[in-house]
């Protein structure tokens, strides 16, 4: 049994509960005998299957309809229903959105006309292509170049950790255009999957399968319509995609743990242990309780960031940085513990708590590292100390 009470708290609205249960009801019909033998075919058949029942219209605006826009807490309720069914519908479902993502905050009409429909519909799988070999978390150090060449650039140099990389047809590209140094030098490309000039180098194994790759350009040239926002633009354009998707990477940490938690509670009451149910040992009921305050905990710093942003917040880089910390971290203290109380069938391949395990890892590191999260949330708190300390100065 898992835990909606939370559906009931002020952050969400009707049309909230309603999609949520839907969802659950979607999820439990559709993924639950998926074969994942084949991980880019079962991601392309994710993407259809989402695309087609209409999730992904949730991923990103509506270019048809001028009021549309995203809604965080809808993208984070369905990342933590997904999440908690199936780690790679979740990731399917994410991508779609992060890659389309400065599209959708930032791209011209003609950008968002050309491609929205497409991320929407699952006809077109997307990718966002930031990190590089020798920047992942340091950003404002990319090196690959965008060079003015006639009426488009020019693109060269390497991004890895791509997801989707492979199999995307559509990947936002940040590159250097030297507009200034550092943050100030980059913009943001589309470039097609199928361009001249871009090249999959290498595919990358992790210990929870997705599609994963490193790219090469190889003057790989784009019109100057490509271009998303304006040049120099770039670091501002990642940083505001993040900012949205940060807490939906949260979200999904959340369904991870809520599973765990479901499934471990199951094993509690079900597993004798001393001549009575685990449930009876006060130790396994601390870990349970903790479990329980840890998903809590979590999901009110999400739709809190989610909250905040939908209500027109200009900037919820602290929210979203807090919840992505927060529910990252715990969610592998909570999955951890589930393995534990299974005992030596928490640790058996094809176990729910085993693949758990596998799935939260990479959400500490990829989206912005909790190290990161920290040190945004420090220099925020800094920032706004050093501002009433000059109020307090200087009356
Ligand atoms: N939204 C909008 N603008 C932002 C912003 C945000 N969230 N964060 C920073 N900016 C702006 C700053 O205001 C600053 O603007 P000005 O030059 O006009 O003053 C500019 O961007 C540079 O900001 P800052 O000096 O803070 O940049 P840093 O290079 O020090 O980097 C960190 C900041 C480390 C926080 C950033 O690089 C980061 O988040 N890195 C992690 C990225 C990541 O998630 N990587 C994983 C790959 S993506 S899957």
């Amino acid at each position: 049994m898992v835990d909606k009470s939370f559906l009931t708290w002020p952050f969400f609205e009707d049309r909230h509960r309603t999609l949520a249960a839907e969802l659950d009801t979607w999820a439990a019909e559709n993924l639950s005998s998926l074969d994942h033998g084949d991980t880019d075919a079962t991601c392309r058949k994710l993407v259809a299957m989402l695309g087609r029942d209409g999730w992904l219209t949730h991923s990103a605006p509506d270019p048809a309809n001028p009021g549309s826009i995203i809604d965080v807490r809808t993208l984070c309720l369905i990342r933590e229903t997904l999440g908690r069914h199936d780690g790679l519908a979740d990731f399917a479902f994410a991508m779609q959105g992060l890659g389309a993502g400065a599209i959708s905050l930032f791209g011209s009409d003609a950008q968002r006309v050309a491609w929205l429909p497409r991320t929407r519909a699952g006809d077109a799988i997307a990718a966002f292509a930031l990190s590089e070999p020798r920047s992942g978390s340091d950003v404002a150090n990319i090196e690959m170049t965008a060079t003015k060449d006639g009426d488009g650039y020019l693109l060269d140099g390497e991004k890895t950790w791509i997801s989707n990389g492979g199999i995307a047809d559509l990947y936002v590209v940040f590159a250097r255009t030297g507009d200034a140094p550092g943050a100030r030098g980059l913009s943001a490309f589309i470039v097609p999957g199928d361009s001249a000039g871009l090249e999959i180098v290498e595919r990358i194994d992790v210990i929870a399968p997705h599609p994963l790759a490193r790219l090469k350009f190889d003057g790989c040239r784009v019109p100057a319509t490509a271009m998303i926002g304006a040049s120099g633009q770039g670091f501002k354009i990642a940083m505001s995609v993040l900012d949205v998707f940060r807490s939906t990477v949260g979200a999904a940490a959340l369904g991870f743990a809520r599973r765990a938690l479901g499934e471990a509670l199951i094993r509690a009451a079900n597993r004798e242990l001393f001549g009575a149910p685990l449930a009876e040992l006060q130790l396994v009921q601390g870990q349970l309780a903790e479990m329980a305050v840890d998903v809590d905990a979590s999901a009110l710093l999400i739709y809190r960031a989610a909250w905040t942003k939908d209500k027109g917040a200009p900037r919820v880089t602290r929210e979203a940085a807090m919840a992505k910390l927060y529910a990252t971290e715990a969610a592998q203290s909570v999955i951890d513990k589930a393995v534990q109380i299974h005992g030596g069938d928490g640790v058996r391949c094809g176990q729910i708590v085993e693949s758990l395990y596998r799935e939260i890892r990479a959400l500490r590191i990829y989206e912005g590292a909790s190290e990161v999260q920290k040190v945004v949330i420090a220099r925020q708190a800094l920032a706004e100390a050093a501002v009433d300390a000059k109020a307090a100065g200087g009356g």
